[in-house]
């Protein structure tokens, strides 16, 4: 059964997405952004009032299959949007003027193999030629200094940028999908864990972005917000600097592909309990990063 407090599986996140869907006609619909190797389909959440020629920003959870904290993010994302719609100002106004697309789980195959087989599990679950190696880094596989740096060339490494860029179903379907709706998609936002970090262009190189201040800044605010609800420190910045070069990563792409407002975010903790956040840590988590995606999102509709 589902909880918002709790892990949910592969199966319940299914169901819930079609139910809240189901349920919330005016607010949410569902389609499926593609199909995964093991033929899983991959769920997208239209999440905003009907309008023309909105704006819009994608949100992305469960690139990484360990990153538990990152999917029961999203489920509280849409959870928020639809007992909040028509009472909070500021939340009905977004919704009014900004579509949310959410992807509630990427990588679902190697979510399902968390909840299986192995906890720890990162990467796709794709067979690799000349090797019994499973999976590809989907962190890695986007087209933006491919494989050059901070990622690896062997398919048994966690970081394998795969055999090209986009070789991956489901970081084909988000690129497709990114592609096709460039002139309305105005942000980004790829949702992981762990390190209580919110990162933006470059990651790939050290090159400073062009929009690079104003990023700064739209990132200084968003985690000024987040921390004021339970004082969670946040450190902020361009990826290379701030945590690592790696190139081949979905933000990076996003960008360069005319995305301005492209982030990464690194959720609870800093590494205490680190991919296995409790449970009992999900709302607070979840509470304080709306408050950044808000913060981010507000921006956007005032200035893209
Ligand atoms: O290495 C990653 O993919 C992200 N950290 S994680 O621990 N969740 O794996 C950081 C991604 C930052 N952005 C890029 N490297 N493009
Ligand atoms: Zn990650």
């Amino acid at each position: 059964v589902h909880s918002y407090v709790k892990y949910n599986d592969l199966d319940t996140i299914n169901a819930w997405s079609a139910n809240i869907a189901a349920q919330n006609s005016g607010l949410v619909s569902r389609s499926q952004l593609g199909t995964s190797y093991e033929g899983r389909p991959i769920y997208l959440l239209k999440v905003g009032k009907s309008g023309s020629n909105k704006k819009a920003v994608v949100l992305d959870c469960g690139f990484h299959a360990r990153e538990w904290i990152s999917v029961a993010f999203c489920q509280w994302f849409v959870k928020e949007a639809v007992e909040k719609y028509g009472s909070d100002t500021q939340l009905t106004n977004l919704l009014n003027n900004l579509d949310f697309y959410v992807v509630p789980v990427l990588n679902v195959d190697g979510y399902a193999y968390t909840w299986s087989t192995n906890r720890m599990w990162r990467k796709t679950r794709s067979v690799n030629s000349g090797t019994t190696c499973i999976g590809t880094d989907p962190n890695r596989n986007f087209n933006a200094g491919w494989c050059t740096v901070g990622a690896s060339s062997r398919a048994c490494d966690d970081t394998y940028c795969g055999s090209s860029p986009e070789s991956e179903r489901e970081t084909k379907a988000l690129a497709n999908f990114i592609r096709n709706n460039l002139s309305s998609i105005k942000g980004y936002l790829t949702i992981h864990s762990y390190s209580q970090m919110l990162l933006f262009p470059y990651s790939y190189s050290y090159a400073v972005a062009k929009d690079h201040t104003e990023l700064n800044t739209v990132a200084k605010n968003a985690v000024s917000q987040l921390t004021s609800l339970y004082n969670t420190k946040y450190t902020y910045g361009a990826g290379g600097t701030t945590i690592y070069l790696a190139a081949g990563g979905s933000d990076d792409w996003a960008y360069d592909a005319g995305v301005k407002y492209s982030f990464t975010f690194e959720l609870r903790d800093t590494g205490r309990y680190g991919f296995l956040l409790p449970e009992s840590q999900i709302q607070a988590t979840s509470q304080e990063t709306i408050l950044a995606v808000r913060s981010i999102a507000t921006h956007i509709l005032n200035n893209a």
